[in-house]
């Protein structure tokens, strides 16, 4: 702990030698631009920009311009409305959209002086399409390179971040002006596997990432027209996508899934999409159906798209490409995979468009259109056009494997990296080891847990008189960790500057085979690349988590930005200025895959190279701290100069051949928990204190503010308290006995926090607070929404400065703890739930085998119902209509599949539901209740599901392990035990 407070400490000196006190010229530029990004779809509510739009005109100051023709060309069209309309949905994909996008980005581009560029902007935000403006505005606010933030574009553009129910319910809540906070739903229903990974694909830390790669690094940038350098583009996009793509598969992995499978041109998409999302002039996101084959465009033909990719195949395996003037461009070095980013993406460098086409951003519109290819129905963009949207859609990674592999066949045909290449002489890696913050003495451990933000939903909609602006939030989960330190130990023969880079990889394949080196390479996640000054002999170096290269730590909202501009213009607080200040990068609790929860094995790798023959100097230290593994330093040059992913990108024949004494590869575990199971860190319990104690020197006061926080929020919740149900919320504050409940509760609050930091006596606390819970209509659900309005209660008591981020994951902490004792308790209270008590094991077990069941449901089932038939042949009889088949006609009999159908389809319900025993109890419940009316017996029942159980045994062959037997053994005795309830309530 001491350490990971030294490290933390260490950052933080560093970040702040880096960065600047803004001064006043700064902080009121910093002030116009967040109000700029503000209700882009109203008139603009500021009074100085208002006035600005009014009275100043480009047109008539063409002359103060370096690029007077554009200018004049654009704002004219823009008048005489041949621009897109405002309110129309902006596609980056579309031609004539995004050339008129870069024609604004470029008049602002170009108007470097602040003046003009403020004034041109506040002028085209009310008057150009607000999709574009903000797209050209935002591109041209990154490239300024003046340290400017921008707010999170979940904030700026909801309407591409949420869904359809929370626009819905927002809207609601707005037109009743009540304070609301709306939780979330991840997309599709738990009878969709793709969905156990979505919160992946659709965290709006992921997408604000990948959306804004795409503008540090846009595809039509022309560096000649706009200055770069956009160093090594072509092949930073590669990198990127990789990791991504490697990332989604360490999920997959996570969540008993296989590896993704690579787009192709003439084979279906398997997956559907269905996005349940709207744009914000009321258009819905189209969906797609599963296993949809490619259709051609008016423009372009699934042909052409397999032409392209035949000819950069060949130059793969050719080893060239070729230009416009056919020259043949090499591909066999470290510059190949650049040239190779550049054809496939293809950006305004690809060395031959007409050649090579523009694979992957085709594919992107050919996905995104294909359920309306030639606009017969008049469909909105698909989410795959918008760089906002696209990774919601699991179509988006079969797309990015088959870029990934092209890329890999091209890697692959280069040499591998030589003994020499790797090694880093006198220098030898003694040990490695990581550890969380919390637990100093569990090593190689790691934990994941789901955590819950918020998004600002105020941009969502529109405001006016009778709508004014209240506070309208989305609530959504978020995987994240417990911050970790890696400790290394390093002697080095003389004193020497290292760079160390640290990947992760998936120790076992989908089969539960121990990957090798030279299969697992690939699949190298990085976490971190730092800089170490080595002495000579023994180095101890710690390095903690949260300084990773990959990761952007924290995205401030639009309200806590402009409060802090505000308040460092008023003197009230300073503002500092980073000029790497990035929006780019991994949202910071996405750094590990999630795990499970009895803990997955990984591999973690630590290599030091010479950092004087790898390093950029100047552009690594001065992008040090910010995220530039993935996302490279804007305006500078890529601060490493070995090939992005060394030494991972390149095939590797073995360990044997690959390892040198500069590197060293451990195991290490990591396991997912829930909330409410992960430790307080001492930092956490300290601040839970610290707030805590402001709450409690006025409990009366502190408390009448918490309840009626609630009651406002939720209004029906006030009903639960029959003394004062029917107080208006006006008079309740004086209410006698409104003012006892709420002093009790502070109170009963009181003893249980005393109690933090002692486990045991805390969770008994606990456990009787949740107990006295279980006999109100209160239903968890309702908890969860009251615990989340404490939290942010506590907040705005306690103030910003008490209430630290370890105050808020504390307080987080103690809730969950409260709502799982609650649940708990009135599972308990309900009685006879089917609680199948599965160990970890046996729950992967079943999930894996049923994953090859369900590639043919119906199939298995008769294959079932025909083993059991065989084995009880009076049994078909209890089935009147197909009693008379003969058994072998079974199989075409239309009856007979149904019937096969649905009982696998039951089976399906209930491994959906092997994770929640409450949903396991309403299954079970549903097909107890059913059998009440069929003329089975329960003896008959239990040999049938014996017979099923063979069945899974042999078709799963090798996959049906110990775990898996007891698992099925276990969760058919439950069915039956079930089913004998039913049957028995009947008799
Ligand atoms: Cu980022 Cu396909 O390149 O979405």
């Amino acid at each position: 702990m001491k350490f990971y407070l030294l490290s933390v400490a260490l950052l933080v000196t560093i970040a702040l030698a880096k960065k600047e006190k803004a001064d006043k010229t700064f902080l009121k530029k910093q002030q116009s631009i967040l109000k700029l990004t503000w209700r882009l779809s109203q008139a603009n509510d500021d009074v100085e920009q208002a006035e600005i739009s009014q009275n100043y005109n480009p047109l008539d100051n063409l002359t103060s311009y370096s690029n007077p023709d554009t200018v004049q060309t654009l704002f004219e069209a823009v008048n005489s409305g041949e621009y897109k309309a405002r309110g129309e949905i902006f596609n980056l994909f579309a031609e004539e959209d995004r050339k008129q996008a870069v024609e604004l980005f470029e008049v602002l581009h170009f108007a470097k002086e602040w003046d003009l560029f403020y004034k041109t902007a506040v002028f085209a935000r009310d008057r150009v399409n607000e999709g574009q403006f903000y797209y050209a505005f935002m591109t041209a606010v990154l490239h300024r390179n003046e340290g400017f933030v921008l707010p999170p574009p979940y904030e700026v553009f909801p309407h591409l971040f949420t869904n359809s129910d929370v626009i819905r319910q927002a809207y609601k809540a707005k037109m009743t002006q009540t304070p609301t906070i709306i939780p979330m739903n991840f997309t599709g229903t738990i009878r969709n596997p793709e969905q156990r990974v979505s919160y992946f694909g659709e965290d709006i830390g992921l997408n604000a990432h990948h959306s804004h790669w795409h503008a540090d690094f846009p595809f039509w940038w022309d560096s000649d027209k706009y200055g770069g350098p956009k160093d090594r583009q072509g092949e930073l996009f590669w990198y990127t996508h990789h990791q991504l793509t490697v990332r989604f598969d360490a999920e997959r992995l996570s969540n008993g899934l296989q590896e993704v499978e690579e787009l192709q041109w003439d084979k279906p998409i398997l997956e559907g999409f269905v996005p349940k999302a709207t744009y914000k002039n009321g258009q819905e996101f189209p969906s797609r159906p599963d296993n949809m084959i490619f259709q051609d465009l008016p423009h372009i033909t699934v042909t052409d798209m397999k032409h392209y990719e035949l000819r950069i195949r060949d130059g793969i395996a050719a080893g060239f490409l070729k230009d416009k003037e056919h020259n043949a461009i090499s591909l066999n070095n470290s510059d190949g995979i650049d040239i190779l980013g550049k054809a496939m993406e293809s950006s305004a460098d690809s060395i031959n468009p007409n050649y090579y086409g523009s694979i992957h951003n085709m594919a992107h519109v050919f996905l995104s259109k294909v359920t309306d290819p030639k606009n017969k129905y008049g469909l909105a963009p698909g989410v795959m056009e918008h760089f906002e949207t696209a990774t919601r859609d699991p179509a988006f990674f079969r797309l990015h494997k088959y870029m990934d592999f092209l890329f890999k066949e091209h890697k692959d045909y280069l040499v591998p990296y030589t003994r020499e290449e790797i090694d880093f002489p006198g220098v030898r890696v003694d040990r490695f080891e990581v550890k969380t913050i919390i637990d100093k003495a569990d090593r190689n451990n790691l934990v994941t847990y789901f955590d819950t933000d918020h998004i600002d939903l105020a941009n969502a909609m529109d405001t006016s008189e009778t709508a004014k602006d209240v506070e309208i939030k989305a609530q959504v989960s978020r995987l994240t960790h417990i911050p970790f330190n890696y400790e290394i130990e390093v002697s080095a023969n003389s004193a020497a500057t290292a760079v160390a880079r640290v990947f992760l990889m998936v120790k076992n394949n989908w089969y539960g085979e121990e990957m090798k080196i030279e299969e697992a390479g690939w699949g190298a996640m990085e976490l971190d690349k730092f800089s170490v000054k080595l002495f000579s002999g023994l180095n101890t170096i710690n390095r903690s988590s949260v300084e990773s290269s990959v990761v952007l730590n924290e995205r401030k909202g639009y309200k806590q930005l402009l409060a802090a501009v505000e308040d460092a213009l008023e003197d009230r607080g300073e503002y500092f200025v980073d000029k790497q200040q990035r929006h780019c990068g991994l949202p910071r609790g996405l750094l590990i895959p999630k795990g499970t929860s009895e803990g997955m094995a990984f591999r973690l790798f630590v290599i030091f190279t010479d950092y004087e023959k790898d390093i950029h100097a100047d552009s690594f230290k001065s992008g040090r701290d910010s995220p530039h593994s993935y996302c490279g330093i804007l305006g500078d040059k890529y601060p490493d100069k070995r090939p992005l992913g060394f030494p991972f990108d390149r095939k590797i024949q073995s360990w044997e051949l690959f390892e040198t004494e500069n590197m060293k590869d451990i195991e290490i575990t990591i396991k997912h928990k829930s909330l409410s199971k992960v430790d307080f860190s001492p930092e956490e319990i300290s601040q839970i204190k610290s707030t805590w104690s402001v709450i409690r020197s006025d409990p009366t006061g502190n408390g009448v503010t918490l309840y009626l926080n609630w009651f406002q929020s939720l209004p029906e919740t006030q009903k639960q308290f029959k003394r004062f149900s029917n107080i208006t919320r006006e008079q309740l504050s004086t209410n006698e006995a409104f003012r006892t409940q709420a002093t009790a509760t502070i109170t009963r609050l009181d003893d249980i926090i005393s109690s933090i930091d002692h486990p045991t006596e805390f969770c008994t606390k606990m456990k009787k607070l949740a107990g006295d819970h279980k006999f109100r209509d209160a239903n968890t659900k309702n908890f969860r929404d009251m615990t989340n309005i404490f939290v942010e209660v506590i907040r705005k008591l306690t103030g910003k400065t008490l209430f630290t981020p370890a105050a808020n994951s504390g307080w987080k902490k103690v809730f969950a703890r409260l709502i799982e004792k609650i649940e708990e308790e009135t599972s308990f209270t309900h009685g006879h739930i089917a609680k199948v008590q599965l160990t970890p094991d046996e729950m992967i077990a079943i999930k894996r085998n049923w994953e090859v069941i369900h590639q043919d449901l119906t199939g298995n089932g008769m294959d079932m119902y025909l083993h059991w038939f065989a084995a009880f042949p009076h049994m078909q009889k209890v089935f009147k209509k197909f009693a008379q088949v003969p058994r072998d006609q079974l199989k075409t009999n239309d009856a007979f599949k149904a019937q096969a159908t649905v009982t696998l389809h039951w089976i399906d319900d209930m491994i959906e539901a092997i994770d929640s025993p409450s949903d396991m109890a309403a299954v079970m419940k549903r097909l107890g209740r059913m059998h009440q009316t069929r003329h089975t017996n329960i003896y008959d029942f239990r040999e049938m599901v014996k017979r099923i159980q063979e069945v899974i045994g042999t078709k799963v062959g090798e996959g049906y392990t110990p775990a898996a037997e007891s698992g099925w053994t276990k969760l058919f005795a439950k069915l039956v035990e079930n089913i004998g309830d039913g049957l028995s309530e009947k008799h």
